[in-house]
């Protein structure tokens, strides 16, 4: 379906539409419901072939969600989240999409989506206080608003191996999986990578292929993830307490609606933290990390440390062969300051097979890509296929990988330069109009995604209903409001223990990325509350401007 087609009425006046939406996850497609109901003209372009975003690219073996299904939904309509039925406690990829498209057929959201259409570059035009938006095949949109809902974890990173392009046999990017099933029944696999995508894969493939051969950089420490069925009482119970559910999630740092045993460890002693610990080692998923209050295990070093500490035993409890448990135990970093991954299929216990074994990449670094396999610096590995889960260029690669052009001819990438600046991670100063969904800076993947998309997809449409209704058409971050929310950020994230680990957080996984970090540490729940008074204060921190002057 080519834009032009798309069921669209034409936008106010000098516009093609009133909104142009970029993306159709679950941002992309909540953002057009919201303000199609408030009777805007909504336009959205998405790069792939249909809605999830996330769920539509990422089709990889073991590929599911770490969040728990009944919140790792939509909560905005009663309709959707008491309708749908989860199968799993941690649905995999294809029942997600299924889901996403499920709500998009609900809603009646395809008729506005163009698929298969890229946006490139996008100009800001001061007289008109309006955007053009240029589309891969040259087509360019004029807008009122532009919203990039494009997702802190959709820019795939490869890293530059040498000699990549001359391997004989087959690689791909975990992020960029091909249609259909691959049977690795005879194949050699070499997978680098070992994050929660790349440890999901493992867990998977370890007993399918041939040989399965790990290039593990940083060892990580994975959680059990306790995945099982949804029983029918269980589901009954979380129907009948859903509203409970959300509050608690939208009024908790993490957005789950998890209770924490302690606030600190306060008090405690190392055998009654152990106690802890284990009662919730034993639920799993990110409950273990509500052992104590979120914000104390990734502040405080000395529980920290504790809780470190137990989950390295537990490694070495796993696994049979003592040199290989002691490549797989953490010690370069503090648990929780990486994103934690979750351990879904006896992911240690797959380095106990025969046809499984660890390459520690740290020690010996990946030299080349060779026609028939990876040379490091200490041996070489034979592979029939190559994967890539080397993870993303996170919370700016996708904005970035547009040529987005604000006021006074400046580009967002030369306003980054030294690393991504925004007030609220909402908008950035220099780009009136432009909202970003999950922006750096906003809590988004510190949190169970969806109540933060939620919260900034009510936010923007409620900042567009107020700006209709006083007549404005233009707003932009104060650059002073800006600079302190930015400050504000970093803050908080040196007081915590994300400074301690080379993470995607911080950009750190791709070469020559200025290194900051990129989420807003402070918790959804303060977050709301900030965002609620700014806008509770007509927009406090922001420029509205009338056409008028
Ligand atoms: P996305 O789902 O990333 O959608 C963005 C869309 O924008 C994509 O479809 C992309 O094609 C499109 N797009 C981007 N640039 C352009 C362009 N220039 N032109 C046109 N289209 C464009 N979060 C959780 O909270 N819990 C989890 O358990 C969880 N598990 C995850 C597992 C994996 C493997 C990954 C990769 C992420 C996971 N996340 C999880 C984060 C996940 O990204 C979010 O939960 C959520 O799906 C993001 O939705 P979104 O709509 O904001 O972005
Ligand atoms: P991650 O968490 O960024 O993991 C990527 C992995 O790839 C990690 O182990 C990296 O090691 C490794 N990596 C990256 N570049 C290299 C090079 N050049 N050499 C060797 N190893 C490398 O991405 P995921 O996809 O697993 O997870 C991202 C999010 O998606 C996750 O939070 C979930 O929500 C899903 P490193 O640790 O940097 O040493």
């Amino acid at each position: 379906m080519s834009a032009a087609e798309t069921d669209t009425d034409g936008g106010d006046g000098n516009v093609d539409v009133d909104a142009v939406v970029i993306g159709a996850g679950f941002s992309g497609l909540y953002m057009l419901h919201k303000l199609r109901e408030q009777g805007l003209d909504v336009r959205v372009y998405e790069k792939g072939a249909e809605v999830g975003g996330t769920w539509y690219w990422n089709t990889y073996p073991g590929a599911r969600c770490d969040s728990e299904s009944h919140i790792y939904c939509f909560s905005f309509d009663e309709g959707l989240h008491r309708e749908w039925e989860w199968s799993e406690r941690y649905p995999e990829q294809p029942e997600i999409l299924d889901y996403l498209q499920w709500v998009a057929d609900r809603l009646d959201l395809h008729r506005n989506i163009a698929f298969e259409r890229e946006v490139t570059s996008a100009t800001y035009d001061d007289e008109t206080a309006t955007w053009s938006v240029e589309l891969a095949d040259g087509e360019r949109v004029t807008t009122r608003y532009f919203v990039t809902a494009v997702g802190c974890l959709s820019e795939p990173f490869l890293p530059d191996f040498d000699g990549l392009d001359a391997f004989e046999g087959e690689w791909y990017h975990t992020a960029r999986w091909p249609d259909g099933e691959i049977d690795f029944g005879d194949d050699h696999v070499g997978v680098i990578g070992t994050g929660s995508t790349g440890i999901q894969f493992i867990s998977e493939v370890g007993g399918q292929a041939d040989h399965l051969t790990v290039f593990q950089r940083t060892p990580n420490y994975a959680v059990p993830a306790r995945n099982r069925p949804l029983e029918d009482d269980e589901y009954d119970e979380i129907r009948e307490n859903y509203d409970d559910i959300w509050e608690q999630a939208r009024d908790s740092r993490l957005g789950m609606p998890f209770d924490h045993e302690h606030e600190t460890d306060y008090g405690l002693s190392e055998d009654e933290i152990r106690d802890v610990l284990e009662e919730r080692w034993q639920q799993g998923g990110f409950r273990f990390l509500h052992s104590f209050e979120p914000g104390s295990i990734l502040s405080n070093p000395e529980l920290n440390e504790v809780v470190s500490a137990f989950i390295r035993e537990k490694i070495r409890g796993k696994v049979d062969d003592p040199e290989t448990a002691e490549k797989l135990v953490p010690t370069d970093h503090p648990y929780g300051s990486k994103r934690p991954p979750m351990d879904y299929n006896d992911y240690y216990g797959t380095y106990n097979r025969d046809d499984v074994s660890l390459v520690d990449v740290d020690e010996h670094p990946i030299e080349r890509v060779t026609a028939d396999g990876i040379r490091t610096t200490a041996d070489h590995y034979p592979l029939d296929v190559l994967v890539f889960a080397t993870g993303f260029d996170a919370m700016t690669g996708a904005i970035l990988a547009m040529d987005i052009e604000g006021k006074n001819d400046q580009t967002i990438e030369e306003k980054w330069e030294a690393g991504p600046r925004t007030y609220l991670g909402l908008m950035t100063s220099g780009f009136p109009n432009l909202f970003t969904i999950t922006g750096p800076q906003s809590p988004s993947v510190l949190t169970n995604m969806p109540l933060s998309i939620e919260q900034h997809v009510e936010w923007i449409a409620d900042c567009i209903r107020y700006m209709d209704e006083h007549g404005y058409d233009r707003i932009e971050a104060r650059r002073e409001s800006e600079d302190q929310w930015v400050q504000n950020t970093n803050m908080l994230a040196e007081n915590m223990l994300f400074s301690q680990a080379k993470s995607w957080y911080r950009g750190a996984n791709v070469p020559g990325k200025t290194q900051v970090f990129t989420p807003f540490p402070g918790g959804l729940d303060n977050y709301r509350e900030i965002c609620a008074r700014v806008a509770r204060d007509d927009y406090d921190g922001f420029e509205l401007e009338r056409a008028s002057g």
